[in-house]
């Protein structure tokens, strides 16, 4: 029989243990951005589209509205943000080391990534699918033509994957040329290093647009796979999950409601659409349950603008845009047929 005193050192151990796991004092993600004054959002090296650097330094895209737009609904400010451009390797560790706050950053959302990295995926913002793109004079005109073939690909993707997947169900018998750097990968198609590029569809028109001749590349119709792309949390926070969530969500339903980062001040002033009001934070307490304040969907359109905006500004036809049709895409929103749809915001 155990002697009392042995248990109640046991007892205490385990008390001491339990004492340890509980988080009691342990700050939320809100908490420690809000102390740090800023956000730390990760993309990756500069990718047309999706983050991308102007002339003076400074991050673009439709990944990037998304960190701008976390930024505007906790801080009224897009500018309170660090942008980590972080390579595709080495993405969901250092979001899970709680290096960034959030990645967004053109990540697929699968299973095991969602349930076996300690992260969550939330509301993708681009719905991609994989594709390869050829030297148009190779005379491939279909997937299936590439029997034999040498495809340069980024290391650590999903699109890696699905090239072992289709070559092995399609015996196509493909070499992969992997690299971790997407430029080297792309310079080495262009020198005749691989017979063609696989990637994600709208990555791959971003980048053959900055290719010498682009006219001389195509992207063959084939889609390899569904590619979900969507930003990512840490697991375990829901409040910091929720804020991200909705913060996407807040981008598509103003899109749906007519509201944009132009006509945001005039309608939170005049409208008496109570859905707009209650959005706005006119009426209402929805920003409570975010731990924001009420103005928080209001400085993300404000600063940021609504989805389409974005949709226009960098993935279509938009100055900085890659020109990547909308309508009819599973990127339109759901009242035209895509897959664009928010929770009601009520
Ligand atoms: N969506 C895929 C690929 C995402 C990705 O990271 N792609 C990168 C690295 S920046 C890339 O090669 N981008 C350019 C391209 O695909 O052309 C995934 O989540 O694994």
């Amino acid at each position: 029989m155990m002697k009392l005193t042995t248990f109640l050192t046991s007892v205490a151990a385990v008390a001491t243990l339990a004492v340890a796991a509980t988080p009691v004092t342990a700050e939320t993600t809100l908490e420690i951005v809000k102390k740090r004054g800023h956000v730390r959002c990760q993309v990756g090296p500069p990718s047309a589209g999706y983050y991308n650097l102007d002339a003076k330094g400074e991050w673009y895209g439709l990944d990037v509205a998304t960190c701008q737009a976390v930024a505007s609904a906790i801080f009224g400010d897009p500018k309170k943000l660090e942008i980590q451009s972080i390579s595709s390797q080495m993405r969901f560790t250092s979001l899970a080391n709680g290096e960034s706050d959030l990645l967004s950053r053109t990540a697929t959302w699968t299973m095991s990534r969602d349930t076996q990295l300690g992260l969550d995926f939330l509301q993708p913002n681009f719905y991609d699918g994989q594709g390869f793109t050829v030297h148009k004079d190779s005379g491939i005109t279909s997937a299936y033509q590439l029997k034999g073939a040498k495809v340069c690909v980024t290391s650590g993707t999903t699109t890696e994957l699905n090239l072992t997947d289709f070559s092995r169900a399609n015996d196509l018998n493909i070499s992969a040329v992997t690299f971790e750097d997407y430029n080297v990968r792309d310079e080495t198609y262009l020198n005749g290093g691989c017979d063609a590029v696989t990637g994600d569809k709208s990555s791959m028109a971003g980048n053959m647009a900055a290719f010498p001749v682009p006219a001389d590349h195509m992207i063959l119709p084939e889609t390899l796979s569904k590619e979900p792309l969507a930003p990512a949390v840490r697991h375990g926070d829901s409040q910091w999950r929720d804020i991200v969530s909705w913060t996407v969500y807040a981008m598509i339903n103003a899109e749906e409601l007519g509201i944009t980062s132009k006509n945001v001040d005039d309608l939170r002033a005049k409208s008496d659409n109570v859905s707009i009001r209650r959005m706005l934070g006119v009426e209402g307490n929805l920003h409570e349950g975010l731990g924001l304040n009420k103005d928080w969907a209001y400085s993300i359109i404000k600063h940021v603008g609504n989805y389409g905006e974005n949709y226009e500004a960098y993935m279509g036809s938009g100055e900085q845009g890659i020109g990547i049709p909308r309508k009819g895409s599973a990127n339109a929103l759901w009242t035209d047929g895509g897959l664009m749809y928010s929770p009601p915001m009520r």
